[in-house]
Parts: structure tokens; C-alpha cells; sequence
């Protein structure tokens, strides 16, 4: 059962989940966790996870340690960080690293939202870890409602000891993934869903993901535009206009997040107010047509 006072403090403070709160509060990313448990045709392992970071280079992969000295630095001399999340390099939940470093955390920083945002293959598993782990908030990336479409975006998946690939990849991804979601929510997580907009693969599905998220009671989602590289290489990047229609289309089903700057494994800081290194690498990557806000 939610408690609604407590959800609602966390919506409001999260620069993520409210475009008022992200003028006033920071997240920080914590970059533990760098084995993935999927591959997307999308991703190439050597830039951080595309999902949920700008496809800059990771320059470095800390250890639980490492990366309470790196709160503990960043608290003392930054204020308004409201947020302190994991999202990479790989997914959080495939790396045991990732729980020992929010337990650190969250037993110095009680006060601080505690956030991740996975693949959500392995939601269901690690469901009640994150909970013990004191996590309020998580964002699932969805980018298929339907096998024929999950098949053409990942390549492979890893479960039970097994590198599954086509329909069975794809479906106990999708299961474990609206699963995941389903049980978070009944938790009382406020839950974000993020999906990558894939011309020519995915564009029917993005509002059937945006009504299904809905109705389960996810909060917002974020539609972002496909960064082409490794297999989708080819693939054309959506045009600020086509983002922003198919925003609109979904936003008939359920609020949208249109601040999103997909911010480093590494990022820290209000959003858009990275350093200059992130935008340059952002830059050469991707092009200047970068839009936000539509
Ligand atoms: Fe980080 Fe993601 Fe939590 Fe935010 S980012 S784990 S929900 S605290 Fe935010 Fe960055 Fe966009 Fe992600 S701007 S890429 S939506
Ligand atoms: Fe890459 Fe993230 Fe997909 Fe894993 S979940 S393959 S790290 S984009």
C-alpha cells in the first residue's frame, strides 16, 4: 500500500520525475555497476548505458567504497543533490556492487531518494533487495509490448545460466519487465518508464507502452530518441518533431518527461548543468541537433 504523503514528497523533490523540482534539485550517479545481463542493438558496452546515460565514454567504475567517499565529497561541497542513483555503465541489477553501495549510502544518507533504473530483467528477483536497500524510486526501460518487435531490438538476453536469443529472449524480458513494474508499484515505488523511440522498429508500440505503464500506475514516462550506433547504426535518429509528436500522443495516457538530458553513469549536479567534457563528448557523438524540451 502507498503511503501518499511519502510519494508525494518524493515526486516533488525528484528532478527526474517533476520538471519544477530539476530547476532546484540534483541527482548524483554512482557508476558501480558495469556487467549487463541483456544487449540491446543500440548499445555498445564501451559507452555507458544508453538507456538512461549520455553515450560519453565511462571514465571510471567505482567500488562501493569508492563511492561513498565520492557522496561523502560531493555532499560536503554541493547542495540541492536530492537524488542519488544508480544507472550504469550496465544494468544495476546484474551487479552485486550496486546493493552494497545503496546500503552504504542510504545507512549515512538516510534522507537522500535512492534511485536505479534497469532493464528490469532482473526486477522481480531483486525486488525486495532494493526495498531492503532502502530504494524509493526506479525506472524501468520498455521499449516492445509485443515479441515480433523485443526480437528486432535485443539481440540476446541472459537467464538462468542460458544466453537465450528471438521469442524466448524477448518474452521473459517483457514478462519480467511489466512484472517488475507491476510489484514495484505495489511496494510503493514511484516508478518512471523510459523508452527508446526506434524508427522503423518501434514507433507503433511506444504508445501501447505508454497506456499499459498507465494503467499499472506508473507515474511518467520518458520517451527518448534512439542514439544510433552498433547494430542500429543505420537506423535514423527522430527528428525533435517526431519526438515531440509521438511525446504528445503518449501524453494522452500519462504525463511525459520532456527535460530529460540522458546524463552520464557518472553525472552529478542539476540536470543540462554537467561539465563541459560531457557536452563536448556529447556533441561529438551524436550531433548538435540534440533537442530537448519538445
Ligand atoms: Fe538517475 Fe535515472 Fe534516477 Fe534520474 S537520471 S537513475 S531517474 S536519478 Fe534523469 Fe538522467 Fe534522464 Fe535518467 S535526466 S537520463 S531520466
Ligand atoms: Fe546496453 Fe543498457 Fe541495453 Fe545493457 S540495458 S545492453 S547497458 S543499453
Amino acid at each position: 500500500m502507498k503511503n501518499k504523503e511519502t510519494e508525494n514528497k518524493r515526486l516533488k523533490n525528484h528532478p527526474c520525475f517533476s520538471v519544477e523540482a530539476h530547476k532546484k534539485y540534483g541527482r548524483l550517479h554512482l557508476p558501480v555497476a558495469p556487467v549487463c545481463n541483456i544487449q540491446c542493438n543500440y548499445c555498445i558496452r564501451k559507452f555507458d548505458c544508453v538507456n538512461e546515460t549520455r553515450p560519453g565514454v565511462t571514465s571510471k567504475v567505482l567500488g562501493p567504497f569508492e563511492s561513498l567517499e565520492r557522496v561523502r565529497a560531493i555532499m560536503e561541497r554541493t547542495s540541492g543533490i536530492s537524488v542519488i542513483g544508480i544507472a550504469g555503465p550496465g544494468d544495476p541489477l546484474a551487479n552485486d556492487a550496486t546493493f552494497d553501495t545503496l546500503r552504504l549510502v542510504h545507512r549515512e544518507f538516510p534522507e537522500v531518494i535512492l534511485c536505479i533504473s534497469t532493464n528490469g530483467l532482473m526486477l522481480p528477483d531483486r525486488l525486495p533487495d532494493l526495498l531492503a536497500c532502502g530504494v524509493e524510486s526506479i525506472t524501468v526501460t520498455i521499449n516492445a509490448v509485443t515479441s515480433e518487435t523485443a526480437e528486432k531490438v535485443y539481440a540476446h538476453v541472459l537467464h538462468g545460466g542460458k544466453k537465450l536469443t528471438g521469442k524466448a529472449a524477448a518474452r521473459i524480458l517483457m514478462h519480467n519487465q511489466w512484472e517488475g513494474l507491476s510489484e514495484a508499484l505495489g511496494a510503493g515505488l514511484i516508478v518512471k518508464v523510459n523508452t527508446i523511440y526506434i524508427p522503423g522498429i518501434n514507433e507503433a508500440e511506444v504508445p501501447r507502452i505508454a497506456s499499459r505503464a498507465a494503467a499499472l500506475g506508473a507515474e511518467i514516462m520518458n520517451v527518448m530518441p534512439l542514439i544510433p550506433q552498433a547494430k542500429f547504426k543505420d537506423l535514423a535518429r527522430p527528428s525533435c518533431g517526431m519526438l515531440s509528436k509521438m511525446r504528445d500522443v503518449c501524453r494522452a495516457h500519462m504525463p511525459q518527461m520532456t527535460h530529460c538530458t540522458q546524463c552520464r553513469a557518472d553525472a552529478f549536479g542539476l540536470l543540462g548543468e554537467d561539465g563541459d567534457i560531457e557536452m563536448e563528448l556529447l556533441h561529438a557523438r551524436i550531433g548538435e541537433d540534440y533537442c530537448e524540451n519538445v
